[in-house]
């Protein structure tokens, strides 16, 4: 049997993005020891760590994303392959040169990288550290961009433009309902346009930032820095999930026999999304009073609704699509389904968050990753799973086992653990990114640990699935090369 063609590419970039996120789980998991208490390797090296999991989550999450997106994607449109293997070149090299910068060069400015922190280490780190982090991230932005500009292409090529791709003209009632683009198609035109809009700004403020980082003389205004560097982090973080819920609809829809309609009301709350999602970014710059009040003010109240219209119709869609379909569940679907629920449940503590009385309470608590590791690792990671999964059901004789289950469990309990964890602290006021917490502060961080230590057992197990699936794929073809 021949494979789908950019299949074995998609299923490299999943293992490189799998690999990726267990060990950056290593570094979580050592920060919670660390702050509780349980070891110590000194603050210098736990802003390291703080720096490779944040990039490092956040990069190999938009990668295994990115490999959802292109491969649904690519059964309506046409994609360029090289392209898309032109930015795992990059992505690596990228990753490569981060890994130097924080480890070799001692760069700990964080992946939020605040002008001029680069520039202003207090001796931490030097010239080389900041330049060879900002442009391995340079570098991985720049492999995003183009697989994004060939998805903005060929959506162009077959539907007319951008906005046809979100169905605008069967909003306006142009077009029949049943015309309407499928839905992965209105999520990828989605992520074409707000993570350009967010790469174009990170490209700036990087390239800033490295120039002010070569000579110091050469400065620009910190509060246009914070706005792009934010919109650069916000909007990239956020569009993982709209990418990985492609999975959604097309799992969802193939595992039950029924088609995940775009109607009206779908195209709608892709298109409120679309604009949310580019403009609450300014929820960052809350404590920075020179900011336009108004600008405060729509990030403060939109942010109640950024990822809302998308996130109710897709909950209520996948509900109603499972309900009484006589679906089987099997580890993708279920990865799949439990998802949606990490997505709703990891959204109600930051919608808590937006509300300006208990913001000024949990603000840079520790609340903050704790909504974000909820909706990011019960949500995004379940969906790359469940993906993964999926990929493989259909393609041999080897099928999941009680150990597979189990893991699925195991994950579900354990993410939990890390996220209620964070909630807990916050919730106690503990605040976020400090190297040592007092004693009072150290037990959720323990608790949490321990938790990621299971949770890696379980992404562990996902992934020795995963290779067991190779190898057995490589001696098919070995078979397949005898035959012939
Ligand atoms: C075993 C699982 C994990 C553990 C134990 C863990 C632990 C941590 C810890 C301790 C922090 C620093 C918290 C603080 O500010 O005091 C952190 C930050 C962060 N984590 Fe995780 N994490 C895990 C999984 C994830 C996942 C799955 C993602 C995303 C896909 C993620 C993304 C981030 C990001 C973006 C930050 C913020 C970095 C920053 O503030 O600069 N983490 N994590
Ligand atoms: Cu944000």
């Amino acid at each position: 049997m021949r494979m789908e063609k950019g299949k074995s590419t998609i299923i490299q970039q999943l293992i490189i993005a799998a690999m990726m996120i267990i060990l950056m789980m290593g570094f979580g998991v050592l920060m919670l020891l660390q702050q509780g208490g349980v070891v110590d390797f000194g603050p210098a090296a736990f802003y390291q760590f703080l720096t490779i999991h944040g990039t490092g989550m956040i990069g190999g999450a938009v990668l295994a994303a990115t490999a959802i997106m292109w491969y649904f994607l690519n059964k309506y449109v046409k994609l360029s392959l090289s392209v898309l293997k032109l930015n795992i070149v990059l992505f690596v090299l990228g990753v490569v040169m981060i890994i130097v910068g924080v480890f070799a060069f001692e760069f700990s400015g964080s992946w939020t990288f605040l002008y001029p922190l680069p520039a202003i280490s207090s001796g931490a780190w030097g010239t080389a550290g900041a330049l060879t982090y900002l442009i391995g991230l340079q570098l991985v932005g720049l492999g995003l961009l183009i697989v994004l500009l060939d998805a903005g292409r060929a959506i162009i090529q077959k539907y007319g433009s951008l906005g046809k791709g979100l169905g605008w003209d069967v909003i306006t009632g142009k077009k029949r309902e049943q015309d309407a683009p499928p839905a992965a198609v209105v999520a990828s035109t989605m992520v074409v346009i707000v993570d350009t809009a967010a790469l174009l700004s990170g490209t700036i403020v990087i390239f800033m930032n490295i120039i002010h980082v070569i000579n110091p003389a050469f400065t620009f205004d910190p509060l246009l820095a914070k706005n792009l560097t934010f919109a650069f982090g916000h909007i990239l973080a956020n569009s993982t999930i709209y990418m990985a819920v492609i999975a959604v609809y097309e799992i969802l829809s193939r595992s039950t026999g029924r088609p995940w309609k775009s109607n009206k009301a779908f195209l709608i709350a892709w298109t409120m999304s679309t604009l949310f999602t580019m403009i609450v970014y300014p929820h960052h710059l809350l404590q920075d009073t020179v900011m336009p009040t108004w600008a405060l003010i729509v990030g403060q109240v939109l942010s109640f609704a950024n990822g809302l219209p998308v996130l109710v119709i897709t909950a209520y869609g996948a509900l109603m699509i499972v309900y009484k379909s006589g679906i089987k569940w099997r580890m993708g679907s279920s990865l799949i389904f439990l998802s949606m629920f990490g997505w709703t449940a990891g959204v109600i503590p930051a919608i808590l968050d937006s509300a300006i009385m208990v913001n000024h309470v949990m603000h840079n608590t520790k609340w903050v990753p704790g909504h974000f590791h909820m909706y990011m690792g019960l949500g995004v990671i379940a969906m790359l799973f469940g993906f993964m999964y999926y990929l493989v059901q259909n393609d041999q004789s080897i099928r999941p086992n009680q150990l597979d289950r189990f893991a699925f469990c195991l994950y579900t309990l354990s993410i939990l653990g890390v996220s209620f964890s964070f909630l807990t602290s916050g919730a106690i006021s503990t605040p976020r990114k400090f190297a040592t917490h007092f004693e009072q502060w150290q037990a959720p961080a323990i608790f949490g640990g321990v938790s990621g230590i299971f949770l890696m057992i379980a992404i562990g197990i996902f992934i020795i699935y995963f290779i067991r699936y190779m190898v057995n794929r490589n001696k098919d073809f070995s078979v397949e090369k005898e035959i012939a």
